[in-house]
């Protein structure tokens, strides 16, 4: 069930439900409703109240027992809630069985943070990934809602005689999810011809928690105006800038989609080319709202959805932001105790920027090779490769050629060998 004529002025009442299973602790169950809450605010949705429901094992028909339900259904007449929000993810049966008891609309935590990257997406990237993941999320769920996908295609439904509407519907979406597949590929390719073009010598990535402070820091490094929102998921799309500043100007920094706690796979398998910027990058800065005082399980969040994408081995920084924010005076010293090297920011007040700059700037050179290569005249192109991927420190115009002294990041350094290999022959 939808809500009919979705009104963005108007603030729609929620209640939150949530299950701790009795080997649980409610604490984390407190913590995971507080981030929900968090989220409906973000689509529109007040928190109006909370169930809360300590059982030993799940009820298969509405996810809470049916005492708990009935209670709900009370509940929703009581205070006039518009929707319920679980906190965990409902089979499609649940959701119907429970839209039905209450008579209203009823999402669960996926369900709501894809409905925020709809309402967020810009660009046609970020569009098409967020209707392919929200259709992945559908189809299972249908309901014989996606009549005018039918509609659109001018009367396939007449065709198909002795078909269901729900069998034609869930046709007619595979064959959407191919078309977006194919258009994401075709978006996937432009953005590989870009990224080559670009010279890619160092680029340090941020990553961390949705509201971190991502796009806030990255403005601060970089001079840019990124859309910078106190809401979850105002960035979808990843940006590249050059490092302002940067004693070495080709020091690109990406600022991407954010992460949360149980992000919907779909999400993580839709987005996959905006988040392949991660796997490019030298080293992820990983930024946490230390001021936040679930910091601890955010780190975990960021910990595991790094190790889905494939990156937990990838050099990191651990960016504490926010510390103009915090009470608790003992926290950072502790803090830097136990993540030494770890740096502590404040975007808006430009604490501890110089240092994280310092610190890009330290791995850029820690982890550079210098090496000396002479090419011949004849090789012209070659050299604008060399240029295109290392730093060059040094060119000397010498009788049978150009003298190139150049840094390279370790690990791209056989991209320079390669090169000579493939267009020189060997080293002179
Ligand atoms: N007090 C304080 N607020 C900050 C700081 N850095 C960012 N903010 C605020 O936090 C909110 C979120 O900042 P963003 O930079 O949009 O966060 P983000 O990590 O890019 O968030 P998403 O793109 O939504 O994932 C905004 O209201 C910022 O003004 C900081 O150091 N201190
Ligand atoms: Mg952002």
């Amino acid at each position: 069930m939808k809500i009919s004529h979705y009104n963005e002025e108007k603030r729609y009442r929620a209640i939150l439900v949530g299950v701790v299973l009795n080997h649980q602790s409610s604490w984390k169950i407190e913590e995971s409703l507080e981030e929900l809450s968090g989220l409906a605010e973000t689509a529109g949705y007040d928190t109006a109240d909370k169930i809360i429901q300590t059982a030993e094992r799940l009820n298969p028909r509405y996810f809470i027992g049916s005492g708990k339900a009935g209670d709900l259904k009370c509940l929703v007449k009581d205070i006039n809630a518009d929707m319920v929000i679980f906190d965990n993810d409902l089979s499609p049966a649940q959701n119907k069985n429970i839209e039905n008891l209450t008579g209203c609309c009823v999402l669960d935590r996926c369900g709501l943070i894809l409905e925020i990257f709809r309402r967020h997406a810009r660009t046609r990237e970020a569009k098409t990934q967020v209707e392919l993941a929200h259709l992945k999320y559908t189809l299972p769920r249908l309901t014989g809602r996606w009549r005018h996908l039918s509609r659109q295609r001018g009367g396939i439904g007449l065709r198909e005689v002795g078909e269901t509407q729900i069998e034609i519907d869930r046709r007619l979406i595979r064959n959407r999810i191919t078309k977006l597949n194919r258009e994401l590929n075709a978006i996937k390719k432009s953005r590989e011809t870009r990224r080559k073009e670009r010279k890619n010598i160092f680029t340090a990535a941020f990553v961390g928690y949705t509201n971190a402070g991502k796009s806030t820091l990255m403005n601060v490094l970089t001079d840019s105006n990124l859309l910078v929102e106190d809401k979850l998921f105002a960035t979808l799309d990843s940006t590249i800038r050059r490092l302002k500043n940067g004693f070495h100007k080709d020091i690109l920094i990406t600022d991407t989609v954010g992460f949360i706690n149980k992000l919907p796979h779909s999400l993580i398998a839709s987005f996959k080319s905006t988040l392949d910027e991660l796997k490019k990058a030298d080293i992820l800065m990983k930024v946490i709202d230390l001021s936040d005082h679930r910091f601890e399980s955010h780190m975990n969040t960021i910990h595991n959805v790094l190790g889905e994408l494939g990156l937990t081995n990838k050099p990191g920084l651990w960016v504490f932001n926010k510390i103009d924010r915090l009470t608790d005076k003992d926290l950072i010293p502790n803090i830097k105790n136990r993540y030494p090297g770890s740096v502590f920011t404040s975007g808006i007040r430009d604490i501890g920027i110089e240092e994280l700059y310092e610190r890009i700037r330290f791995f850029f050179e820690s982890n550079m090779v210098e090496g000396k290569v002479l090419i011949n005249y004849a090789h012209s192109r070659v050299i604008s490769h060399i240029h295109g991927l290392a730093y060059v420190t040094n060119e000397e115009y010498l009788k049978n050629g150009v003298m190139i002294n150049y840094k390279i990041s370790k690990d791209k350094a056989v991209l320079i060998d390669k090169l000579i290999r493939e267009q020189v022959g060997s080293r002179q």
